[in-house]
């Protein structure tokens, strides 16, 4: 059997059991399931839930997979350690789709007035949403050019029993393509992909370099190919083993009001005009799982930063092989503060890493460059190396009116009379100097006791518990 949503919950399972969580009490999709969430989350605690009473609904809730990177990790079949070097490299080795005649997402098939998104229990994450959103289900669409299918996860905002908001970023992929459509005169059809295994989600947030090959990635990461089948009204290919389809047009010449939403910067952003999808069909599995993202919450920064990651250190390395490294760390929402860590052979080759990053992920803001010495994970390593190594004369790149995300309250545009999707980029060259300058010498080395000596040291052998009282 193909892997599937299902495989990787009976994985979840039996290899971290404390982290999949049930809730059969009946529970309000305006809010209770959120704040359970949040709640777990103020107490330092990740798993997991299946609901399987929202109010109004049959069909069990799944959220909060992506919320810690030891669930991502045995997605992609490692460890949290490698995570970001493995994602990398399994998103090199694309394994084409397979075409396959029957599958379990056709068990169920709605169209016309069967079509009602009433059936599914899509919730209100936080306090001022503007409706209900489907957080978790990644749009596919074909380039018109190419025929290549393109998927990217998207918020959609519910907007009538067959009409859902759709908000890309103008720097996505998905929003060139329906650009295209635009300016042809033409409607674009798409299809919203709702519960599979974790990779196929994973594989819409990666940033790759040409339009389409999601799938592909997604087969990548796997390690099988992700079987496809004919869509009911659109003429796209819809992974066979998916919980839910959602098929539909989009007239990108139309647009309607949508948002705001709580993104993944924690605030509420993005209202305005946006693109909307006509629902022509619904397939899905007998007894299907829908699945949500906990937006704003852990879950929305940490499934955006591993894809992201992975993408930055394969593409960075294609051009500079000497990097380690690389994190979008949760203190920049897992997408605005980026850490790279590199083996510098020249001085100034540290800065071709920024230049690579900030090309690719137009939401990195602020870059910090480290020697290979420092883990990019360990906050307190990378701060102490910009203390340490970085003086703003000197380390410090400011470059104006770039594009950005338009999420971060701070964005402008380019009249700065009004917020938009440009702004200030950072980069901080905290790495040492290659060539010595320090009045000829090279920069000076750590402090740390001999490494020989600290190596052959058992702490347990020295220390005894404290018995005695101390003469006062
Ligand atoms: C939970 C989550 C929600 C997201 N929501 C949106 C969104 O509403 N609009 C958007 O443009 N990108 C969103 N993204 C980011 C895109 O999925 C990501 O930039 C992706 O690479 C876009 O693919 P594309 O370039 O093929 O369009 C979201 C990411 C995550 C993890
Ligand atoms: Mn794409």
């Amino acid at each position: 059997m193909s892997k599937n949503l299902r495989t990787y919950l009976n994985q979840v399972k039996k290899l971290l059991p404390d982290q999949i969580k049930i809730v059969d009490k009946e529970v309000e999709p305006e809010f209770e399931v959120s704040a359970i969430i949040e709640k777990l989350e103020n107490q330092g605690e990740s798993p997991m839930v299946l609901f399987n009473n929202v109010k109004g609904s049959k069909i069990p809730l799944l959220i909060n997979l992506g919320a810690n990177y030891d669930r991502l990790a045995l997605a992609i079949d490692s460890d949290t350690k490698n995570i970001v070097f493995e994602y990398g490299k399994k998103e090199q080795n694309r394994i084409l789709v397979k075409e396959v005649s029957t599958g379990p997402v056709k068990d169920i098939i709605l169209k016309g007035s069967e079509i009602n998104l009433n059936i599914f229990p899509i919730i209100k994450h936080n306090a001022e949403d503007a409706g209900k959103y489907i957080s978790a289900g990644p749009t596919l669409m074909k380039d018109p050019d190419t025929g290549n299918q393109n998927l990217g996860l998207y918020r959609l905002q519910v907007q009538s029993k067959d009409e859902l908001g759709l908000f890309i970023n103008p720097a996505n992929h998905g929003f060139l393509i329906g650009e295209k459509y635009r300016e042809l005169g033409q409607k674009m059809e798409v299809a919203v992909l709702i519960g599979h295994h974790p990779t196929v989600i994973m594989s819409s947030v990666s940033k790759l370099e040409n339009y389409g090959g999601e799938l592909e990635v997604a087969g990548g990461l796997m390690g099988e190919a992700v079987e496809v089948i004919k869509g009911e009204t659109v003429d796209l290919r819809v992974p066979a083993e998916q919980e839910i389809v959602i098929e539909g047009i989009v007239d990108p010449q139309l647009t309607r009001d949508e948002g705001p939403f709580g993104e993944w910067p924690r605030y509420y952003t993005g209202r305005g005009e946006r693109w909307f999808i006509k629902i022509t069909a619904i397939t899905m599995r007998k007894n299907p799982i829908y699945q949500t993202v906990m937006a704003a919450h852990d879950e929305h920064n940490i499934l955006g930063a591993l894809p992201i990651m992975g993408s930055l250190i394969r593409r960075i390395k294609a051009v500079l092989p000497t990097v380690t490294n690389v994190n979008l760390p949760l203190s920049g929402g897992g997408r605005v503060r980026c850490y790279i860590s590199l083996k510098q052979h020249s001085d100034g080759e540290a800065k071709q890493a920024a230049f690579i990053a900030l090309a690719v992920v137009p939401n990195i803001k602020h870059l910090i460059l480290v020697d290979d010495d420092i883990d990019v994970f360990n906050e307190k390593q990378v701060l102490w190396a910009l203390s340490t190594r970085f003086d703003a004369r000197e380390d410090l790149i400011m470059m104006k009116n770039c594009i950005g995300s338009h999420l971060i309250p701070t964005a402008f545009d380019i009249t700065k009379q009004k917020h938009g999707n440009m702004e200030t980029k950072l980069i901080f060259d905290a790495t040492r100097n290659v060539t010595p300058h320090l009045n000829g010498k090279p920069f000076p080395k750590m402090a740390r006791v001999p490494v020989e000596i600290v190596n052959k040291i058992v702490p347990e052998e020295y220390l005894k518990e404290c018995t005695k009282n101390f003469e006062e």
